[in-house]
């Protein structure tokens, strides 16, 4: 018993010792509630979460914010760069720049092109050379037209008129296509000439009666059936601005700036010429000279 009495006594203080340990335990307790902490490690976890979440968000944030900084700049800066560069290249190039250029050049070169080869194919003919009055009856007058383009002129729908200085009516007409000739080479000549007129051979004559241009004053017009205006005009002796005209509404002016001071008569051998061929400058007064008659020729150079 007493054994047993003394292990009795050994259990009650064991257990006493247990009970201390409960406190050791309710210590433990505290340090369980230590892992109480453990809410702070849920706190800290919060923040570790949050610290994660804040590696992570940066991670997935830097990422996405760089992904999409690199992606939205990239995107977005190739996106407005693009519609920008694209905008303006396309519509630069495209609308402004071809349209621009292209309506441009293409009028520029339409303007060019149909100019310089209108122009120098334009149906032109100038009155070159006049011969009206010489010693005798004038069986040997002429008119010289001369072609100072680069391309053969057709006659059709071309005439020269004859105009009288007395009262500025037509007094004759003479359509050009009635000739040797339908056109008058580049460079060529069209001699409307009288019967005793001298004109190298192969050269456009148009037949006159003679006595047919009348001595000054008076003058002569160049038409063209499809042009309003005159093609050419001169008129010798005296200034003829306001001329009447077959089958034309209005008045001609057929002087040039000043009067020729150049004038024919039945004494000497002598014509009116435009000096050197095809001078017209807009003044009758030095495009036009006395020279010795060169029917159908080069017109000569005065004598010095
Ligand atoms: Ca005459
Ligand atoms: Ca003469
Ligand atoms: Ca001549």
């Amino acid at each position: 018993m007493k054994p047993s009495l003394y292990a009795l006594a050994l259990l009650l203080s064991a257990c006493a010792g247990t009970h201390g340990a409960d406190t050791d335990v309710t210590d433990s307790d505290t340090v369980f509630q230590t892992p109480g902490p453990d809410p702070e490690p849920d706190d800290a976890v919060k923040p570790d979460d949050a610290a994660k979440p804040d590696s992570e968000m940066p991670d997935s944030e830097l990422p996405d914010s760089e992904l999409p900084d690199s992606e939205m700049p990239d995107s977005e800066l190739p996106d407005s760069e693009m519609p920008d560069s694209e905008m303006p290249d396309s519509e630069m190039p495209d609308s402004e720049m071809p349209d621009s250029e292209l309506p441009d050049s293409a009028s520029d070169q339409d303007d060019t092109e149909p100019a310089t080869d209108s122009e120098p194919c334009t149906a032109m003919l100038i009155i070159n050379e006049i011969d009206y009055d010489m010693d005798g009856s004038d069986s040997a007058e002429f008119i010289e037209l001369y072609n100072p383009g680069p391309c053969a002129v057709s006659l059709d729908g071309l005439s020269l008129a004859l105009v009288n200085g007395n009262d500025m009516a037509e007094y004759a007409r003479f359509p050009l296509n009635g000739g040797t000739a339908t056109e008058v080479a580049a460079g060529g000549y069209l001699v409307l000439a009288g019967p005793d007129a001298i004109v190298p051979a192969g050269i456009p004559v148009l037949p006159l009666p003679a006595n047919t241009i009348q001595n000054g004053p008076d003058g002569v017009a160049l038409l063209a059936q499809d042009r309003d205006g005159l093609m050419d005009a001169f008129c010798y002796e005296a200034p003829m601005t306001a001329v009447a005209l077959e089958g034309r509404d209005g008045t001609f002016n057929l002087l040039s700036g000043t009067l020729a001071e150049a004038k024919d008569n039945a004494t000497s051998v002598r014509s009116l010429a435009r000096m050197p061929d095809g001078t017209r400058t807009g003044n009758d007064l030095t495009d036009w000279a006395i020279t010795t008659p060169t029917p159908g020729a080069t017109n000569l150079l005065p004598a010095p």
